[in-house]
């Protein structure tokens, strides 16, 4: 092909792109590009020291995927926390088994369910993403694969989350209680320098749950949707209620549609207390959009998050539906 052909191929494309794109936008009612500010924001209180982390790779210039997993890597590796990785609470049987998954900004998604002795489940669930044509491995294939890439088998059952199960044994009446231990997952989303959006959201699940349970967090569009055309979404709170409307999914959806986040936050859960039993659990979700703007909202007063732009940390009470 000549040169000339070539440009003119060339300039036609490129035309038909960015024609493409400004239609693109129009059409879907897309948010329109704008400079996004970079920021994190986490649920719950451990999202604080979580976002720390995660914002020295954004401020670095580093990428939003690595900042999430860098981020929620923080309360997986802290005993004290007993929702979340080493030191989680154990199913009926006492096996600490954890859901986590990841996703970044070309809808790229890995996840992890009932990884037992892998203090990382996050990093596992990156590594499938990265490493493997699959989106979940689960149970006995997933620790396969985590110790096939070098991951360590540990013991993540601490005496803290042992001597817990020893106590619940007693009675054994499985009863999730409100906001309490058994509600505390980390989900997280990222805006990076570039305005590329990613999550991540690890968890040890509900405590004392039936051997083999999976609940929402390592499955995308329950726990976490991310479409960086829009926005994100993470879920925390009794995972059953999240998969029965795909509520992460959900929220994003609405964003596209034209929600803000707080809004797409409050009907996502309204829909969950128009269909379902709901005053004896707890749910919260957590949006972005891709002008990074935030919204959060739950059923019952107590989820909060940590939001982390322009340097400074805090911690954030949800608005929520019943006191
Ligand atoms: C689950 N959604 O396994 C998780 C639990 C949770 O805050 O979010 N806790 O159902």
């Amino acid at each position: 092909m000549s040169s000339r052909r070539k440009f003119i191929k060339n300039t036609t494309l490129t035309t038909a792109a960015v024609s493409l794109t400004g239609l693109g936008a129009k059409a879907f009612g897309l948010p329109k590009q704008k400079e996004t500010s970079p920021l994190v924001i986490s649920t719950w209180d451990h999202g604080l020291a979580a976002n720390v982390a995660a914002w020295k790779i954004i401020e670095g210039g580093g990428k939003a995927i690595d900042a999430v997993e860098a981020g929620v890597r923080v309360p997986e590796a802290d005993p004290e926390s007993t929702s979340v990785g080493y030191g989680g609470l154990p199913d009926r049987d006492g096996n600490v088994t954890l859901d986590a998954c990841i996703m970044d900004e070309t809808g790229n998604c890995g996840s992890v369910s009932v990884l037992r002795h892998i203090k990382h489940p996050v990093s596992v669930a990156r590594k499938v993403m990265d490493e493997t044509p699959h989106v979940i491995l689960s149970g006995a294939g997933a620790l396969q694969f985590a110790l096939s890439k070098g991951f360590k088998k540990e013991n993540l059952l601490t005496l803290k989350a042992r001597t817990a199960w020893e106590a619940w044994k007693k009675e054994a009446r499985y009863e999730p209680v409100i906001n309490i231990e058994n509600h505390d997952t980390i989900g997280m989303l990222a805006i990076d320098q570039k305005g590329d959006i990613s999550g991540a959201c690890t968890t040890s699940g509900l405590a004392f749950k039936m051997q083999g349970r999976v609940g929402d967090s390592p499955i995308i569009g329950a726990g976490l949707f991310c479409d960086n055309e829009v926005g994100g979404a993470v879920a925390t709170g009794l995972g059953e209620a999240v998969l029965k409307t795909l509520g992460t999914f959900l929220v994003v959806e609405l964003m596209r549609n034209g929600a803000k986040p707080q809004e797409a936050c409050e009907e996502a859960v309204n829909r969950i207390i128009r269909k379902q039993v709901y005053e004896d659990f707890q749910i919260g979700y957590l949006a972005i959009d891709k002008a990074g703007n935030h919204g959060s909202y739950c059923i019952h007063k107590g989820f909060n998050y940590a939001l982390m732009k322009n340097g400074s940390n805090q911690l954030i009470d949800s608005s929520y539906h019943m006191e």
